[in-house]
């Protein structure tokens, strides 16, 4: 066979033979067999140095010629095999791009941390920095630092689950789960000096049956502000502030007359009915009353702010306490406290 025939065999095998190629490793295998190392068109150009130089230029440009076809022909059908390929995959059903998307599980905050988050940061517009404390405490934080001694009958008022502390903390009265967030307050005023304007969230518990308004854990959030000339005005326009942020701006707040041993005097706060603002004698919200109570309040008792260090003459504060579940059975219409536990999405999913 003339070396010009050789050529042209190589070239028919050549394309027969990429044509055949139908994946990736049948595409390197013919990329060898052909111009690889000891490819057949290799072999040519390898051997045209033995032929005479008339005959050496025609093959030479031949053969040369046909290697850039090669390599282009191998680039070419490696396009139409990934287009086949994708064509395939499509058609067969493996990614139909028209089936609507699978919907992302998206979580979503519970009503209370809700509720809480929009308290906390009410009071921080008013200049309140959020401080939290233990939920483990001592008895003399949680109730004699507070004016409630071992035997006042105030105690009756936390039923409290203790915590058997061997003996430890005998000292300080035996160890407690706080019924109220209060001995944070306690422990701040410790540690610093007036003016002192904190809100103190967390969970507290309380030794005590369940029902529609009572859980055996509550999340509180407590106000203490002390500095000079604090007055029952600034009481009251705070949590009027508070109440108009929290249930609309054109609430009004009333205060009555209450008992709490740790301020004199003490008040509860109630917000007028933002369901029916005292008009539906039978209004579901507020039962008719008109009256919706949110929170207890007081001026500070001066015998706390003695033991405290601090100077009575020149220092006066003020403190308040409410339940976020309270908050947030008003807010949301939620008339039974348990639902805020029981960890129903169908619940849950509404907020
Ligand atoms: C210090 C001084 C005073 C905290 C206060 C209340 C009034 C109050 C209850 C409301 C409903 C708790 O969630 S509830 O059961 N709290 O009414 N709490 S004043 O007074 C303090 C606290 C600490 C040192």
């Amino acid at each position: 066979m003339s070396a010009v025939d050789a050529v042209r065999e190589i070239e028919e095998q050549a394309r027969a033979g990429l044509a055949a190629a139908s994946d990736e490793r049948a595409l390197e295998a013919w990329r060898s067999a052909v111009l690889g190392r000891s490819g057949s068109l290799t072999g040519v150009l390898r051997s045209l140095g033995e032929l005479a130089p008339e005959e050496r230029r025609a093959l030479g440009a031949a053969a040369n010629r046909l290697k850039g076809e090669l390599e282009a022909a191998l680039e070419a059908r490696r396009d139409e095999l990934k287009q086949t390929a994708l064509r395939a995959s499509v058609t067969a059903g493996a990614l139909d791009v028209t089936l609507p998307g699978r919907p992302l599980h998206r979580g979503r905050y519970h009503p209370l941390t809700l509720t809480l988050r929009e308290i906390l940061a009410t009071f921080e517009r008013m200049g309140f920095a959020t401080i939290e404390g233990p939920e483990i405490e001592h008895d003399a934080y949680n109730f004699e630092a507070l004016r409630i001694p071992a035997d006042h009958p105030a105690r009756d008022m936390w039923d409290t689950f203790w915590l058997d502390s061997g003996g430890e903390w005998e000292g300080a009265g035996g160890l407690l789960l706080r019924t109220h967030t209060s001995p944070m307050q306690a422990r701040y005023m410790e540690t610093h000096e007036p003016p002192i304007r904190i809100a103190v969230p967390g969970r507290c518990y309380r030794y005590e049956a369940t029902d529609a308004t009572h859980e055996w854990m509550l999340q509180q959030v407590e106000l203490l502000v002390v500095d000079e000339g604090v007055s029952m005005a600034d009481l009251k326009g705070t949590l009027q502030e508070f109440a108009r942020a929290m249930f609309g701006p054109e609430r009004r707040v009333m205060m009555r007359n209450s008992y709490f041993p740790f301020v004199e005097p003490g008040v509860e706060i109630a917000v007028d009915c933002f369901a029916c603002a005292g008009t539906n004698p039978s209004c579901p919200v507020c039962r008719g009353s008109g009256w919706l109570e949110i929170m207890g309040a007081g001026m500070v008792h001066p015998e706390i702010l003695e033991r405290m260090g601090y100077e009575t003459e020149r220092y006066t504060g003020f403190a308040a306490g409410m339940g976020v579940e309270r908050i947030a059975m008003l807010r949301y219409g939620v008339d039974d406290i348990r639902n805020f536990y029981q960890n129903d999405l169908r619940f849950l999913r509404q907020f």
